[in-house]
């Protein structure tokens, strides 16, 4: 008996507390936090929003879980991984669907989202981190290759091939190349 009373005592946490105090850390970007927050404000749910600049990321980086923020102190425990936090925080505040299927389906499209944003942030920075492959190149040659079209509409595109033709090398290049119909 006396031991089912320690392991109780040591191993099982009490449940949450009714009004628990939130504090949600990450930098002064919407990006990976954003989703935190929303489902806050949805919730209409206090949080403390603590936005780090790069020295006070050093100071906090060590206390982090897994060296990486957002994280989400709930009553002094910290959580990590943003989209667990978010599915944390969305079925205590009732925003994860009723039924078990409608959880499933959220999270379905949660994945989706995060899919689509992954392929973004590799588009983004392909150029930048010069891990620009010849499909980067194909992709820009293509989008002049008949005629030059206006690309404002699909400011993706437009933001592209700015980045991949930024390129010194290639800027060179397009600056000397003959002036051609096509
Ligand atoms: N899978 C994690 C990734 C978190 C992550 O990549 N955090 C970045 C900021 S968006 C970070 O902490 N970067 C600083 C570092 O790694 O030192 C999540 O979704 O929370």
């Amino acid at each position: 008996m006396l031991s089912v009373l320690h392991f109780i005592m040591t191993k099982v946490k009490p449940p949450p507390k009714e009004k628990p105090k939130y504090k949600m850390t990450y930098f002064n970007v919407r990006a990976k936090g954003e989703i935190i927050r929303w489902i806050f404000a949805v919730a209409g749910q206090e949080y403390e929003d603590v936005r780090l600049d790069d020295d006070a990321w050093a100071a906090f980086k060590p206390k982090t879980p897994f060296g990486q923020i957002p994280v989400l102190e709930v009553d002094g425990e910290m959580w990590c991984q943003s989209w667990t936090i978010a599915r944390m925080l969305a079925k205590q505040f009732g925003l994860a669907g009723k039924t078990e299927y409608e959880e499933h389906r959220c999270n379905m499209v949660v994945e989706c989202v995060n899919d689509m944003v992954m392929a973004e942030l590799k588009l983004k920075f392909a150029a930048d981190k010069e891990k620009m492959t010849w499909a980067d190149l194909a992709v820009c040659v293509w989008m002049g290759w008949v005629r030059e079209l206006d690309y404002t509409p699909y400011p993706k595109l437009a933001a592209h091939r700015e980045r991949v033709t930024s390129h010194p090398r290639l800027a060179e290049w397009i600056a000397k190349r003959p002036e051609t119909s096509m």
